[in-house]
């Protein structure tokens, strides 16, 4: 394959700054951003944390109690809880200008994206440099958000880029470089490589991407299968063939099927439904999102269009929370409309939609 040249972007500390944003005089404290649990006081944990908390030892996914002892000593610490709505406009905002800049653009959330920007540096690594500083720029400029970026012929090597000099950073890896860059890192910098591998890895006596590549592919696949050991494989020495596909911020998932015949029983509609809310909650899954609103939608006989929708307290990945919400809304709805209710096309919808990559340690507060 010719050479690429692949950017990710990845916005620092996320939520807080966003929190900074907009009340500057956070800048200068530790914040800490929320996600309360329903069962009040202190319960719950911690999304994400500015650099100056991190210095007290605060990390993304810490119970709040825990992160609040951490910052004991510091009597000017805030605790902010999560503002979604927000946090998804600024992400909005600032995904539009970084677009701009690139051939081939993938969101992939609310903090980061991939570009594609071979063909607009004509593969040049110093005019990539420039375009990653000038994307810098204007997004600051726009929205004040700061990110880092990685720059390197893929997409796996740019996402371990962009995390190697945070927060502000611009870390270029050219393909010459890819081998140096690698060989000295940890592990579990290999992205989809998670703790548990590491483990294992580290158990074979192998702890640096540069002691990986001297295990061979025969030996990773019987470890670990076919596809996560040639993945592994391929990783340690920065091969990545994945293309960069265009994907834009999606702002609500949703799957509407026309009926095998018109119907207003609540049973027969009940049965569509299951099915409409399994399809929707396999797509939030894969593209690993949460959604904080559950709608339904109702093409009726005459072909007039009615929806309901229910917000929830949190946002939730839950399966059975889009089901039992999208009945609620289906009986409501059946109850309100009485005998002239025929329906032709059923739909079910989610919106405010979140990233629920890496939280699989926090979903268990959303839940009852
Ligand atoms: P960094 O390291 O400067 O990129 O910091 P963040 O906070 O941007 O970290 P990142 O990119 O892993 O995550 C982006 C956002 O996703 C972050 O601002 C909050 C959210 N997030 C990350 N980890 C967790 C978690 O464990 N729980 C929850 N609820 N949210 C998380
Ligand atoms: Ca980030
Ligand atoms: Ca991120």
């Amino acid at each position: 394959m010719a050479v690429r040249v692949i950017m990710h972007v990845d916005f620092d500390y996320f939520y807080a700054q966003c929190e900074e944003i907009r009340n500057p005089i956070m800048r200068t404290k530790p914040v800490c951003v929320c996600v309360y649990s329903d069962r009040g006081g202190d319960s719950g944990a911690i999304a994400t944390a500015n650099y100056i908390a991190r210095k007290y030892g605060v990390k993304s996914g810490m119970p709040i109690s825990f992160a609040k002892r951490k910052l004991a000593g510091a009597d000017d610490a805030e605790f902010i809880p999560v503002d979604f709505k927000y946090y998804s406009q600024v992400s909005e905002e600032s995904m539009e200008e970084i677009s701009k800049f690139a051939d081939v653009f993938e969101y992939v959330g609310r903090d980061e994206a991939y570009l594609d920007v071979g063909a607009r540096t004509e593969f040049d690594f110093d005019a990539a440099a420039r375009l990653g500083q000038q994307i810098k720029n204007s997004v600051r400029t726009k929205t004040k958000i700061g990110c880092s970026i990685g720059i390197s012929p893929n997409r796996m090597i740019s996402k371990i880029a962009s995390d190697y000099k945070k927060p502000d950073g611009l870390t270029i890896v050219r393909p010459d470089s890819v081998d140096s860059f690698l060989e000295p890192l940890k592990i579990v910098k290999i992205p989809g490589i998670g703790k548990k591998t590491e483990q294992k890895l580290s158990k074979m006596g192998l702890k640096t991407i540069s002691d990986l590549k001297s295990a061979d592919l025969f030996l990773l696949t019987k470890e670990f299968g076919r596809k996560s050991g040639t993945y592994i494989y391929n990783a340690a020495r920065g091969v990545d063939e994945e293309p960069v596909k265009e994907r834009a911020p999606r702002i609500q998932y949703s799957r509407i099927v026309t009926l095998s015949e018109d119907s207003g029983s609540y049973e027969f509609l009940k049965e569509n439904l299951t099915r409409i809310c399994s399809d929707v909650h396999g797509t939030v899954m894969e593209n690993r999102q949460m959604f904080k609103v559950v709608g339904v939608q109702f093409v009726k006989s005459d072909l007039s269009i009615m929806s309901r929708s229910r917000t929830l307290k949190s946002p939730t990945a839950s399966a059975y929370e889009l089901q039992k919400n999208a009945e609620y809304l289906l009986a409501e709805t059946l109850k309100s409309q009485g005998a002239n209710m025929s329906v032709r096309r059923l739909g079910v919808m989610v919106t405010e939609l979140s990233d629920a990559r890496g939280q699989s340690d926090i979903t268990s507060f959303f839940k009852p």
